[in-house]
């Protein structure tokens, strides 16, 4: 009798917690429904706005690298920007050392220049990988005949330049034959053809190829105004020779070479082109910026002097003479022919006949 009564109990027990548990479950069952749901309602909404931001609308095209931050992308919902934009370069590279060792005794071969300078890409390219660069800069060197100083140029410059964070390439401008060598004209004919092999230069940096800078703190880049960059070199006594002074290696953005006409294409031998483009640069109300001579320190390969660039008698004269004659005479007046544009591993080398000098008028 007390067992049937004690089996009863146990069988109500039974049910009971029977139905608490289908309770419970029911209400977990609802619960991760309702949870569930919010869910999904966030993730449409979610998948809504950053589909809205893949898609910009036909007429607003965005400038490159400046896509709207938005949540990360869902895999599938949108393939447009895959790829982050780098952030813009710091003004002051962080990665430079300042004061440089430069020497030239030690024997220099190009495999070891190439070997220790593989992130430059064919024609003597660079753009640093992890930032946007703020200008793109197109070196020029002109040239005849001084492979050996070439090579520690490349050397001491294809990493300094890698630290100052620019985009850059470098230009041989290689003058044809055996006349008289003209600097300058080599150099308007280096920045029309630098343009036609890539036109989006904004800064164009003219350096002769026995110059290398002891400073990596000297950016090479352009400014607000002209910029003398070989302000202090040991021939010199690391010092500027006379405040007119813009030889050795100087840099003109696109606009501030165009004002001035570019170069005079009229100074065959050694001098004068350099004082001619000084003044051009004061009589457009343009004024040269260097940078401290402290920084601004160059070391000079020594040679003898080259055959074919003996000192331009006319150069006193002229230079008297740009305000008339920079108008005629310059990189709207230039005419060459291209002979051969090659690229090496670390430069590109572009041959150019810019004829000689005009025959002597005689004496009467
Ligand atoms: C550039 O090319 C010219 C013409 O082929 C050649 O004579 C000269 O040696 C080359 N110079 C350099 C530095 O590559
Ligand atoms: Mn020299």
């Amino acid at each position: 009798m007390t067992r049937l009564l004690l089996g009863v109990t146990l069988e109500r027990v039974c049910k009971a917690v029977l139905l608490l548990c289908l309770l419970h479950f029911v209400i977990i069952v609802i619960l991760y429904f309702d949870v569930y749901a919010q869910h999904l309602a966030f993730f449409s909404r979610f998948n809504s706005r950053s589909s809205a931001l893949a898609q910009p609308s036909p007429n607003a095209s965005r400038p490159h690298g400046t896509e709207a931050p938005g949540p990360s992308p869902q895999p599938g919902a949108n393939h447009s920007s895959t790829q982050q934009p780098l952030p813009p370069c710091q003004e002051v590279p962080p990665g430079l050392v300042g004061r440089l060792l430069i020497e030239f005794s030690s024997p220099m071969s190009m495999e070891r220049v190439q070997r220790e300078n593989p992130e430059v890409r064919a024609g003597g390219k660079y753009a640093p990988p992890d930032c946007q660069p703020r200008q793109k800069v197109a070196i020029l060197i002109p040239f005849r005949h001084r492979e050996h100083h070439l090579r520690y140029w490349l050397h001491y410059l294809h990493p300094i330049l890698r630290r100052q964070k620019v985009a850059y390439s470098i230009y041989i401008i290689n003058q044809y034959g055996e006349d008289t060598f003209n600097r300058a004209k080599l150099l308007n004919a280096g920045f029309l053809e630098a343009l036609r092999d890539e036109a989006d230069y904004d800064c164009f940096i003219f350096s002769d190829v026995d110059l290398v800078p002891m400073d990596d703190r000297n950016l090479y880049r352009c400014y607000e105004q002209p910029r003398h960059f070989a302000v202090a070199m040991d021939k010199f006594s690391f010092r500027l020779p006379y405040a007119g002074y813009f030889g050795g290696v100087s840099g003109l953005s696109r606009s501030q070479f165009l004002k001035i006409n570019g170069f005079p294409n009229e100074y065959w031998g050694w001098g004068g082109e350099d004082d001619d483009i000084f003044n051009r640069i004061s009589l457009n109300g343009m004024k040269v910026s260097r940078p401290d001579s402290r920084i601004g320190r160059y070391r000079m390969i020594k040679h003898e002097r080259d055959k074919h660039n003996e000192p331009n008698p006319q150069r006193f004269t002229k230079i008297q003479n740009t305000k008339a004659t920079m108008k005629r005479d310059g990189i709207s007046s230039l005419q060459y022919q291209l002979v051969e544009v090659t690229r090496w591993p670390l430069y590109t080398n572009i041959t150019v006949d810019i004829g000689k000098p005009p025959p002597r008028p005689a004496r009467g």
